[in-house]
């Protein structure tokens, strides 16, 4: 059985990491049995220091584009099978954007913006023991503002970040338009990293000027609700 390294259900979301939340729907679907090991201990023996990864066999693969594709290769399963060759590469490239682009916006909003800052503290790093639930959280979040910066996003001002993600938004909010799914009437890989990414804004009782940004596209919230209620309520 594949096992899925994860951390967790949190913040009312069934994973904290966008990533890992893509794998969980993306192996749900595939209908291959699968089991979910959480704990951040998991970060240490991650790969690539990374989550997510699974352990398939004899197999361990790191990063959700490598697990889709392992996926594809060893099982035969394609999420994207009903999609034309051009919506594939509107999908590859959009899955992309949001990955590399929308996903840093909602790091700031949880690691640097301070009201939410305030949740995440004691959520992720609350059990552990003193002196290292003094010292872990700000050597977590200095590592975080420092990734941000080699990222691109971290020289940006808030203002700024929240253009971006309107602008990740709006095209995702277009792109659906009134319909159920992005292509063909039937889930695809684009589905998923999109409702991936909107579970982290909206799902999270985290108020921000994001998550109001968000609520702004009726479509993208009914659609972050109609997934999440399809496969996790
Ligand atoms: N490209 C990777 C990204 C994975 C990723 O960034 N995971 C984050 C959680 S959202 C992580 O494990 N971060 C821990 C760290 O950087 O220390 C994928 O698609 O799987």
């Amino acid at each position: 059985m594949i096992k899925l390294y994860s951390f967790g259900a949190n913040l009312n979301v069934p994973d904290p990491s966008p990533f890992v939340l893509k794998i969980n729907l993306l192996l749900q679907v595939s209908n291959q049995p699968f089991e979910v090991i959480s704990g951040t201990q998991y970060l240490q023996k991650a790969p690539k220091g990374k989550l997510p990864y699974i352990e398939d066999g004899k197999h361990i693969i790191t990063d959700s584009f490598f697990i889709e594709k392992h996926l594809k290769d060893t099982y035969g399963f394609d999420i994207d099978s009903h999609l034309s060759t051009e919506q594939k590469a509107i999908s590859e490239l959009a899955c992309a954007s949001l990955e590399e682009r929308l996903y840093w916006c909602i790091v700031h909003f949880r690691w640097v913006f301070e009201s939410n800052w305030a949740v995440i503290k004691p959520t992720f790093f609350g059990d552990m023991p003193f002196p290292l639930n003094r010292i872990i959280p700000k050597l977590a979040r200095k590592g975080m503002i420092k990734a941000m910066k080699g990222h691109g996003i971290g020289r940006h001002s808030e203002a700024e970040i929240l253009q971006i993600a309107a602008s990740q938004l709006q095209a995702m909010s277009n792109l659906l338009g009134n319909k159920d799914y992005f292509f063909n009437g039937k889930l695809s890989l684009l589905d998923v990293c999109s409702y991936s990414m909107l579970a982290q804004i909206l799902l999270p009782n985290m108020p921000s000027p994001l998550v109001d940004l968000t609520n702004q596209y009726s479509n993208l919230v009914a659609f972050c609700e109609r997934i999440h209620t399809q496969y996790y309520s």
